[in-house]
C-alpha cells in the first residue's frame, strides 16, 4: 500500500513538474519579442515603453546590411517576430515565402502614412510590410576641402585628389549602384557586363577609399578624419547636425530611393504582438520619437507634423519631388543573385 501512495505521488510530482514547465515554455514564448533591426535605427526608449505598456520583454539585435539580415532569417536560428528589410530584399523575402502576411486589423495606424508610400513595386497592397523610413543614397561632404560643384557628379568619388579621403558604404547594392550611375547604367541592371564594368572601376577606385563602413560612417566624418562618404540621408541628417561644415548632395546622374519596412518572418513566433508593435511603432507620437532621434525621414505625415520645424524643412531628410526625380527603386537581382555575390567577393578581395 505505502509503495503504491510512492509511485502514486511520484506520478502526481511529475505531472505538475511537466504542467509547470510547458507552463512557463507557452509563457516565454508570448512574453518576449525578438526584434530585428539596422544598427542605430531606433529611440531605444520607444521600445522600453512598449515594454512597459504590453508587459512584454523585447529581445532587441541589429544588422549592418540587408544580406546579413537575410541570412539569418533564413538560417532561422533566432525566431525574429519582426525585421526591417529594404525594399528589393522585402522583394526576395516574399518570393522565398519567408513572410507572413500582416494583420490588417490591427494595423489602423497605417492610415497615417502618405500614399506614396504605400502598395509599393516590392510587396502591392502592402500585405507583407509596413513602412518604417526611407530615403536617398548620396555625398555628405566637407565644405571646407570640397566645393559644391564637385559634387554634383559621382565622378567626385574617383578623383585622385581625395586620396584616401573617401568613405563607401559597405554594402554591396548600394557601391555597386554608385558605379553603375557614373557609368550612366540602371542600378538594376541585368547585364552581367555592365556589373563587371561596375567592379572594375570601385576595382580602380579603392586606392582613394579610406574605408568600407556603415554606421562608424558618423563619427569619422563629424571629426573630419574624411572628406566625403556615400551615405544613407539620415546619416547625413546627424552628421550635418554635429558638424556645421557638412552638407549633402544627391549627384545628376540620379540616385537610389529607398523604402525600409517592418516585416514578420514566417516562423515568428509571437504574431500576434508582432502586429502590435508595428501598429505602436506607426502611432504619430512614437513615429516622430524615432524620426527625431535617428534623423532619418518618416513616411507618417501625421508624425512628421510633430517633429521640430528646421527637421520637417530639412533639405536632406525632406526633398522636394523634384530633386527624386532622377531615382530608382531597387528591384531584387533574382536569378543574377550569384553575380553580385561573387563580383562583390572580387571587389573587396583586390588590392
Ligand atoms: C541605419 C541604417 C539605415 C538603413 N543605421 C538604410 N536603408
Amino acid at each position: 500500500m505505502k509503495k503504491n501512495i510512492r509511485i502514486i505521488s511520484i506520478f502526481l510530482l511529475f505531472i505538475s513538474m511537466s504542467i509547470i514547465l510547458t507552463g512557463c515554455k507557452k509563457k516565454e514564448n508570448t512574453n518576449t519579442l525578438n526584434v530585428y533591426n539596422w544598427g542605430d535605427y531606433i529611440d531605444p526608449e520607444v521600445l522600453t515603453d512598449f515594454e512597459k505598456e504590453y508587459n512584454i520583454k523585447i529581445n532587441y539585435n541589429t544588422f549592418a546590411t540587408n544580406e546579413d539580415m537575410y541570412i539569418a532569417i533564413k538560417k532561422g536560428g533566432t525566431p525574429y517576430d519582426v525585421a526591417f528589410p529594404s525594399d528589393y530584399m522585402i522583394e526576395r523575402m516574399i518570393d522565398e515565402e519567408l513572410l507572413e502576411p500582416l494583420d490588417k486589423s490591427k494595423l489602423t495606424n497605417i492610415k497615417n502614412i502618405d500614399e506614396k508610400f504605400l502598395d509599393l513595386s516590392f510587396d502591392h497592397d502592402n500585405i507583407y510590410s509596413m513602412p518604417y523610413m526611407w530615403g536617398t543614397v548620396g555625398i555628405v561632404y566637407n565644405t571646407l576641402y570640397v566645393d559644391e560643384s564637385e559634387v554634383s557628379t559621382w565622378d567626385v568619388l574617383w578623383d585622385d585628389k581625395y586620396n584616401k579621403e573617401i568613405l563607401m558604404l559597405d554594402s554591396q547594392r548600394d557601391t555597386f549602384a554608385v558605379a553603375l550611375l557614373k557609368l550612366g547604367y540602371s542600378i538594376n541592371t541585368r547585364n552581367s557586363g555592365e556589373l563587371e564594368e561596375a567592379k572594375n572601376l570601385l576595382i580602380e577606385q579603392k586606392p582613394l577609399v579610406y574605408a568600407y563602413i556603415g554606421d562608424e560612417v558618423k563619427d569619422l566624418m563629424v571629426a573630419e578624419e574624411a572628406k566625403m562618404a556615400v551615405v544613407w540621408s539620415g546619416d547625413a541628417v546627424v552628421i550635418a547636425d554635429e558638424n556645421e561644415n557638412i552638407a549633402y548632395s544627391i549627384p545628376k546622374e540620379g540616385t537610389n530611393l529607398w523604402f525600409d519596412n517592418m516585416v514578420i518572418p514566417k516562423n515568428a513566433k509571437n504574431k500576434e504582438m508582432a502586429n502590435e508593435f508595428l501598429n505602436y511603432m506607426q502611432r504619430p507620437d512614437i513615429a516622430a520619437r524615432n524620426t527625431e532621434y535617428i534623423g532619418y525621414s518618416t513616411p507618417n505625415f501625421k508624425a512628421k507634423e510633430l517633429l521640430p520645424e528646421d527637421m520637417q524643412e530639412n533639405y536632406i531628410m525632406y526633398p522636394s519631388d523634384e530633386e527624386i526625380l532622377n531615382t530608382e527603386i531597387f528591384g531584387d537581382p533574382k536569378d543574377i543573385l550569384r553575380v553580385y555575390d561573387d563580383l562583390w567577393i572580387e571587389l573587396k578581395a583586390a588590392r
